[in-house]
């Protein structure tokens, strides 16, 4: 079938508008219609070509809600016509890391998605016979997609596309590293580096569990505002920091933070955000994710007394379990997306939301179809 697509030709070059054609769903996949999507740095880390799985040409977008239009011999667990958010993390339930229980990282589609195929080692997608790669298992930044069965969340009926599409990334990563990963007790002390797209959402999950302070760390000052009505207790600019930022930050949390989480991808940071951590427990969260060739540093001295340095990918949801609830909380009013959507613009338009981006304009863009 025809599908419209913004197709990633060469790294660092903005994205074309192209109609490219797609193959149905085989066994145990299913076609989505592809409503609303949003845009995450990940996408532009990627675009940058500093992603070693960064493959070209490809259709980028990995944070999208849609509808399942078709559906494979030996598809269960959704039909025609529900609702679904596809998941980069998928959940097979039956592989050796999804039966362990201690992690959400289902290694059922790893490879090959890694590769930019579907499972079974082929690319659906392509524009006059060139083969076109697929992103992240879920290439959202086309009109339609073919997921693996176990690579899609079945959602509610009456979600807005345009606004639970953020949970396909960004607002599950950044709850979920909270709740599922750090697992924050009510009380705590959190200190958060980045207040993009996903650090708001650390910030609006320690809030939810009760964290008593929670201090934003950002160069840009814009980011202040909204960060506190999403919660911040306290804003640091490191610019604005006479002399270093890690006495400074333990002097403010009296002690060091109980947790800290690092939401840019800055692998010096990702040392400060360890070492304002306080002694014997303080707990750091990598979320940001650092380009091929870069190394995190510390004194081992930091783990000897009693830090701990941890990563967080999808925020340790299992996604076809855990997103639905996500879903759930937003719908409840128990989370706020809406206001973390800065832009909504058609498909059209994405090169000017990687722009927003870039520019610290933006939050989250949605882009529709
Ligand atoms: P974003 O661009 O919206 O936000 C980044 C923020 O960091 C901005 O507010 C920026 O001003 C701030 N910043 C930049 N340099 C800084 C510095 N030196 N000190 C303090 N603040 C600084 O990006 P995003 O969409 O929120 O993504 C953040 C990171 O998380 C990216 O690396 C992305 O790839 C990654 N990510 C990881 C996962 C995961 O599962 N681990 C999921 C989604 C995104
Ligand atoms: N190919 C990249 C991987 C980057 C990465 O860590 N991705 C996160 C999700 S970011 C979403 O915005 C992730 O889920 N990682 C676990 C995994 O299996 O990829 C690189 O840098 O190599
Ligand atoms: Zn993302």
């Amino acid at each position: 079938m025809d599908v419209r697509a913004a197709v990633a030709y060469e790294p660092g070059k903005p994205l074309q508008l192209e109609t490219v054609q797609l193959e149905g769903p085989k066994a145990g996949e299913v076609l989505v219609e592809i409503k609303a999507t949003g845009v995450c740095h990940t996408d532009a880390y990627t675009l940058s070509g500093k992603d070693p799985e960064g493959l070209f040409p490809a259709i980028l977008g990995h944070e999208g809600a849609g509808v399942v239009v078709e559906v494979g011999e030996g598809v269960k667990s959704v039909k025609v016509g529900d609702r679904v958010i596809p998941l980069y993390t998928p959940e097979c339930r039956q592989c050796e890391y999804c039966l362990s229980r201690k992690t959400n990282l289902c290694q059922a589609i790893r490879l090959t998605q890694g590769k930019g195929l579907m499972p079974d080692g082929t690319s659906r997608f392509s524009l006059n016979s060139t083969k076109l790669h697929h992103y992240m298992g879920t290439s959202t930044f086309a009109n339609y997609t073919v997921l693996p069965e176990i690579a899609v969340a079945k959602i509610r009926e009456d979600a807005p596309f345009d606004k639970v599409c953020y949970i396909g990334c960004g607002v599950t990563t950044g709850i979920g590293a909270v709740v599922y990963t750090a697992k924050v007790e009510p009380g705590s002390k959190v200190v958060v580096f980045g207040l993009g797209g996903i650090g708001l959402n650390v910030i609006q999950g320690a809030r939810m569990v009760g964290a008593e302070m929670i201090v934003g760390v950002d160069v840009n000052p814009s980011k202040r505002a909204i960060a506190e009505k999403f919660g911040m207790t306290h804003f640091v600019n490191p610019k604005e920091v006479e002399g270093d930022l890690v006495p400074y930050l333990v002097e403010l949390t009296k002690g060091g933070a109980d947790y800290s989480f690092e939401c840019i991808g800055n692998v010096n940071v990702m040392r400060q955000a360890l070492e304002c951590c306080h002694k014997g427990w303080g707990e750091s969260i990598i979320i940001g994710v650092a380009a091929a060739g870069e190394e995190i540093r510390t004194r081992p001295f930091q783990l000897v007394t009693g830090r701990v340095w941890k990563g967080s990918a999808f925020g340790g949801a299992r996604g076809r379990t855990d997103v639905p609830k996500i879903v759930d909380w937003y719908m409840e009013g128990k989370i706020n997306i809406d206001d973390l959507i800065t832009h909504t613009m058609p498909i059209e338009k994405i090169n000017d939301a990687f722009d927003l981006m870039h520019k610290g304009e933006s939050i989250r863009t949605v882009l529709t179809f």
